[in-house]
């Protein structure tokens, strides 16, 4: 007995020390050591504890004996000796922190009040009210920058939504003037139609007219080849025919040195032979009809120089008659076009000059031209109205079905690009509208997405957007950009980095983040800026 009542003195005095010895001569309310403010009155000196998850009731006097009850620790708040225990360190004048019990007392400040190395190898000291007074300058710096931005904010807000009234008339004035626009268009589409059947009748009656008038001078010119390749056969007929008999006999053929095929000196009775097609002889018809087509060409290759003219033209150097003038032979060698001969075998073939004919339009059909022309033109003009009016539309309600933000402060960032040099490239972020990246040595832009939407957090949807669907990455997906935003007295892109491959993140600062709201009020109350009594 007398045993029990010393062990429960002795606990007493232990649980005295390490309860509430480490109070610091302050005004902070009195509860066992390492236990948040919200958590004192589950620790009643007066009653027994019971652990915080249930798990066992104990009493109190074996709260904080540095000995693990509870299975979740909550018995050793202000001691190492539960291993998932949590001590609270009030931080006074700082930011109160919650630690794992594990670092009490392990030789290392957690706590700016020094409040987790009570019972340690080393002290520490209590610097929470310096912590303190910086972080209230840095929030007041901050609040100041959220003022000055709020206040940009409210200039983009008023903006937006004048332009948006704006943008509603605007559209309104479009969709009523679009009906209009629209019958405009319908009915010079009919009489483009109109004008374009009749311009088609009296065109195809001008081309007809053209074509009848190729026909009738390709037919001229047809004629008169034949006239001139029967004067140049004649020619030639009056040449061979040596003894101007009216018959070349094949001794004439060989007389003329050019008909030597085979080049051996003189023309043999085959080689005249095949000049005069296998005829023994040739009266004018026959000539132009079975022997000019293998004789022309002969006489189109005669050589130009005189010399060459000398040897290979003279028959016989003593009886001019037997010499083919160069100039006549080469004049009907020029002459001689596509011939097509009365039996319809063609002598040389050629082809007809008479391509194709352009006439004059006349009177009535230019008029019917000129209507027709008038007619689109108008048309165009009009369907040109219409389309233009549409994409105006669609633009205005895009504009309209985007969302700039609670307030419609974002609009301000439309039609506004901005850069950012990083690394070895610069990164542009056009907002609302694209994303790209470019080699700072040049180069064309790689597009980095295009807007998308805002994925921000259920506390603050606008906190980040998403620019998407990018060039596409080798082996990879498609570029993108997830674009933070935060509250900046500028407009500014600060940062841009490559998380994972073609997957970007960018850090904007905006006025237009910068909103003065209650959660800045309630985490400037988490500051202990005075005692807790
Ligand atoms: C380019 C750039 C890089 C990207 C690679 C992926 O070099 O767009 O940012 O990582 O392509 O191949």
């Amino acid at each position: 007995m007398i045993v029990d009542y010393w062990k429960v003195l002795l606990c007493f005095i232990i649980n005295l020390f390490l309860n509430y010895s480490y109070i610091n001569g302050t005004t902070e309310v009195l509860r066992p050591r390492g236990v948040p403010l919200t958590k004192k009155s589950f620790y009643d000196p007066g009653k027994d504890f019971q652990c915080l998850d249930g798990s066992a009731t104990i009493p109190f006097l074996l709260v904080n004996d540095d000995y693990c009850d509870c299975d979740d620790g909550s018995d050793e708040p202000g001691t190492s000796a539960c291993s998932n225990g949590l001590f609270h360190c009030s931080n006074i004048g700082f930011v109160e922190k919650i630690i794992p019990s594990s670092r009490v007392n392990d030789g290392i400040c957690d706590c700016c009040d020094a409040s987790d190395e009570y019972n340690s190898s080393i002290k520490c000291d209590n610097n929470c009210l310096e912590l303190g007074e910086q972080m209230r300058i840095e929030r007041e710096r901050y609040l100041e920058l959220m003022k000055q931005g709020n206040e940009i904010r409210q200039t983009y807000i008023a903006t937006a939504k004048q332009k948006i009234d704006e943008t509603k008339n605007e559209l309104e004035t479009l969709k009523s003037q679009m009906n209009e626009v629209e019958s405009i268009k319908n009915e010079k589409f009919e009489v483009k139609n109109q004008a374009e059947e009749l311009e088609k009748e009296a065109l195809e009656k001008h081309r007809a007219k053209e074509e009848e008038l190729r026909k009738q001078k390709e037919d001229e010119e047809m004629k008169n080849r034949e006239i001139e390749e029967t004067e140049q056969a004649s020619l030639v007929f009056q040449k061979l025919d040596t003894d101007a008999d009216g018959i070349i006999t094949l001794d004439e053929l060989k007389s003329y040195s050019r008909f030597d095929r085979n080049n051996d000196g003189s023309v043999s009775d085959d080689e005249a032979k095949f000049y005069s097609n296998g005829l023994e002889q040739l009266v004018l018809p026959t000539f132009i009809e079975s022997s000019w087509p293998l004789v022309k060409p002969i006489i189109e290759n005669e050589p130009q120089n005189q010399e060459e003219q000398a040897s290979e033209y003279q028959i016989d150097d003593t009886n001019p008659e037997t010499t083919i003038n160069e100039d006549e032979s080469l004049d009907h060698a020029e002459e001689s076009d596509e011939l097509e001969h009365e039996s319809g075998r063609p002598l040389i073939p050629t082809e007809s000059t008479v391509s194709s004919i352009t006439l004059e339009y006349d009177e009535p059909t230019q008029k019917l031209v000129d209507e027709a022309k008038n007619a689109r033109d108008e048309y165009n003009q009009a369907e040109g109205r219409y389309q233009d009016i549409q994409t105006k539309i669609r633009e205005l309600e895009v504009v309209l079905e985007t969302d700039f933000g609670p307030n419609g402060e974002y609009m301000a960032l439309k039609n506004q690009c901005f850069e950012l040099e990083e690394n070895e490239y610069v990164y542009k972020l056009c907002p609302f509208d694209s994303a790209s990246q470019r080699s700072k040595t040049g180069g064309t832009e790689t597009n980095l997405g295009r807007w998308g939407k805002w994925i921000g957090s259920e506390q603050n949807h606008y906190e980040r957007f998403i620019m998407e669907g990018g060039t596409q990455c080798w082996n990879g997906p498609a570029r993108s950009v997830i674009v933070h935003i935060s509250c900046g007295d500028i407009n500014q892109l600060m940062r841009a980095s490559e998380p994972n491959r073609c997957e970007y993140s960018y850090e904007f600062k905006t006025p237009a983040a910068c909103v003065l709201n209650q959660s800045i009020h309630e985490s400037t109350d988490n500051v202990h800026e005075h005692n807790e009594l």
